[in-house]
């Protein structure tokens, strides 16, 4: 307890340089919640969209551009605009979705934002037609049907996720033959299933976390001799089980996360909030710290980019499901901040916004550290056309002039006119 009383002083007298964080919850079904989050761990809800969600997923672009989610009508894109606020950018609906019987049933989102694979399914023909599609997110934050379709080869798909890795690859989690399934997505959005099928040790939960270089997927699984098992995926997208462990206290791992750092181990577990060791080598350890903020079966969880917070809600007595806030010390160390936020839904999913990138220059686009004429050749080519995918995030930093988080005609225009402004 010492130890955790210093930890507060000392983030107590550092407060002058606090990193405010933003967090997206969803419940299942709902709309949108945006929270603010103090580096004390207070809490407070500044939004709550007009869009639901039914799944309650919301996929966050790493470099903080944009957040997504869907319901079975409509996948909606939601630009996050600085200061931190919601609006909606775009929505895609889904084939005859006014007749209940098309929807999408699955969606992810390619770690660099540019490609989104979605699950289409058509029950209005028998047998229903499960079809994947590709859309490319492109620079006015527009989703772009690529044309590109996969028809469901195997049944009993559960939720996937896309590592950037082999550019890129996607990790179909199927519940009732207990695997993952692999499939590799090229840039322009077509797929294919490589043939690799990983065995899983059970059933994985539904929670499937990649580390932020997409070489490392951790899933968690509902109970079983292993609950935790961390997947290695290699540069050229083949995939492999790296470690599984079942460290003595953590009970049943609900949600998993690895901490960005790759420190350790966050998990919502049927024992409460439980940190984990992690081996600089990615070994599963023992179970560092614990803490139990209430009863029940914690659905949410997310740690903060900088790895120092994380944000658990359960289940109390009494049928509400706050949102608790606890500080993450980088041995392992939770210490709960004494904030909370009541709600009155249980989050499906929960993730901090990452920071915005930094502009280095503003203009130079093609970040060749001058701006010049090559860089408005570099946005007619590179960003303006509808079906081009959306800048890396330096690039889309610097020519976003007009810092409305989308790089459009109006930051053509702006480059053109500060290049003539500085024509002699
Ligand atoms: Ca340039
Ligand atoms: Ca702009
Ligand atoms: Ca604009």
């Amino acid at each position: 307890m010492r130890r955790k009383a210093c930890l507060l002083l000392t983030l107590a007298c550092s407060g002058s340089s606090a990193q405010v964080h933003y967090c997206v919850g969803t419940p299942r079904p709902g709309p949108l919640y945006l929270y603010e989050v103090t580096a004390f761990g207070e809490i407070t809800q500044r939004q709550q969209t007009a869009e639901t969600s039914t799944q309650g997923e919301a996929p966050a672009d790493r470099a903080g551009r944009f957040v997504m989610t869907y319901s079975s009508a409509r996948i909606h894109l939601f630009r996050v605009s600085v200061p931190r606020h919601l609006e909606l950018a775009s929505s895609v609906e889904a084939v005859n979705a006014s007749q209940d019987q098309v929807g999408f049933t699955a969606l992810g989102l390619s770690q660099d934002g540019r490609i989104l694979l979605v699950r289409h399914s058509d029950q209005s023909v028998d047998p229903p037609l499960r079809d994947f599609r590709t859309f490319v997110v492109n620079n006015r934050l527009s989703l772009v049907d690529t044309g590109h379709r996969f028809t469901e080869a195997v049944p009993g798909l559960h939720n996937f996720v896309i590592s950037d890795r082999g550019r890129y690859t996607a990790l179909l989690n199927r519940q009732p033959s207990r695997q993952l399934t692999i499939m590799h997505i090229t840039p322009e959005g077509e797929m294919s299933l490589t043939g690799a099928t990983i065995q899983t040790p059970d059933v994985l939960s539904s929670a499937l976390d990649l580390s932020a270089d997409g070489q490392w997927l951790l899933s968690g699984r509902d109970n079983g001799t292993y609950p935790l098992v961390l997947y290695h995926i290699s540069a050229s997208g083949e995939v492999s089980e790296h470690d599984r462990a079942s460290p003595a206290g953590l009970g049943t791992a609900y949600v998993p996360e690895l901490w960005p750092s790759l420190g350790g181990i966050a998990v919502a577990s049927s024992n409460g909030l439980v940190t984990v060791h992690l081996s600089p080598s990615l070994e599963i350890g023992a179970v560092l710290d614990m803490e139990d903020p209430g009863l029940g079966v914690p659905s949410g969880l997310a740690v903060s980019p900088d790895s120092t917070m994380v944000l658990m809600d359960d289940q109390t007595p009494g049928l509400t499901f706050p949102l608790f806030s606890f500080y993450l010390a980088a041995d392992g160390t939770l210490t709960p901040t004494g904030h909370s936020l009541p709600r009155p839904w249980k989050h499906a999913d929960l993730r901090f916004i990452p920071d915005p990138t930094p502009v280095t220059l503003a203009g130079d686009a093609n970040l060749d550290g001058v701006v010049d004429a090559a860089d408005i050749v570099f946005l007619v080519n590179e960003a303006m056309p509808d079906d081009k995918p959306i800048l890396y995030p330096p690039n889309f930093a610097n020519a976003d002039l007009d810092s409305d988080v989308d790089v459009d005609q109006d930051d053509l225009e702006a480059l053109v006119a500060m290049l003539v402004g500085e024509m002699p």
